[in-house]
């Protein structure tokens, strides 16, 4: 197979590339699916006044950490329902259960991230009261999610100290779309080679005007800047949409 652009030819590697415009196609056609059934979604949410976010990262951030905190800090203020995604298992959709709020997990078994129809489907499982938040938490990766819309009105990218400032650099799509960037763990800032103010440097060359919270999900320093932001975004009318 060539590894320039997958095709079966194995006879050379300079032959004409015909197929990734087949590719991009084949992509193109999935997006469009895709936001429409995102648009659905986020219909069905405005209906309820309920507000949305997806929430991004490499495997391993904090993401259901981050979600664990949220949920104990604003569950006597708000009515919390989260979809989780993972390749495989409901560990993630336990966790968040134990901490008091309705869980639905998806597994995508092959794919490397959540899509608006499997999303709207895990909607269904929950009878979505108005004025709530709905959390998504994407399955770990800091490519595929980037693409897909899923109906949410605000994107949340987690980057965790652990995983180095260039992140953003390297993974410009993520971030591009982020409207809220998280920096995690910063507890561990004493032991780790991660600079902080480079990282938020490098955030904002990829996304100027993005908000930027620093949050320990261990300890809980920042969470209540953070659940204090999020506990006005249901009475807000003027909500950004990705
Ligand atoms: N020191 C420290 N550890 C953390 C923090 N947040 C999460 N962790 C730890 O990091 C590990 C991964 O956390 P998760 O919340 O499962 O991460 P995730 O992003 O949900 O992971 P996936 O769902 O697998 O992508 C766990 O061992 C957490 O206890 C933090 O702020 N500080
Ligand atoms: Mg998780």
């Amino acid at each position: 197979m060539c590894i320039t652009c997958g095709c079966q030819d194995h006879s050379d590697h300079h032959h004409d590339h015909k197929q990734p415009q087949q590719s991009i196609r084949l992509e193109q056609d999935i997006l469009k699916i895709n936001n429409r059934y995102a648009k659905a979604n986020r219909s069905l949410l405005d209906a309820k006044n309920a507000v949305a976010l997806n929430f991004v990262s490499s495997p391993g951030s904090g993401k259901t950490t981050l979600l664990e905190k949220t949920i104990t800090g604003l569950i006597a203020k708000s009515l919390i329902y989260v979809i989780e995604g993972d390749q495989q298992t409901d560990i993630d959709a336990n966790r968040i259960r134990k901490a008091g709020a309705d869980a639905y997990q998806i597994n995508t078994g092959k794919a490397c991230h959540l899509d608006a129809h499997m999303v709207g489907h895990g909607f269904e499982h929950f009878d979505i009261k108005p004025n709530s938040l709905v959390f998504i938490e994407n399955v770990g990766n800091l490519i595929c999610p980037a693409m897909f819309d899923l109906g949410e009105h605000y994107r949340v990218a987690l980057i965790s100290t652990t995983e180095g400032e260039d992140k953003p650099l390297k993974y410009p799509d993520m971030f591009y779309h982020a409207d809220v960037v998280v920096i995690n763990k910063v507890d561990l800032l004493p032991y780790v080679d991660f600079d902080i103010n480079r990282c938020i440097e490098n955030i904002k060359k990829i996304r100027s005007k993005v908000m930027i919270f620093q949050t320990s999900a261990k300890d809980g320093f920042g969470i209540n800047a953070w659940c204090d932001w999020l506990g006005n975004l249901v009475n807000n009318t003027n909500r950004v949409t990705v």
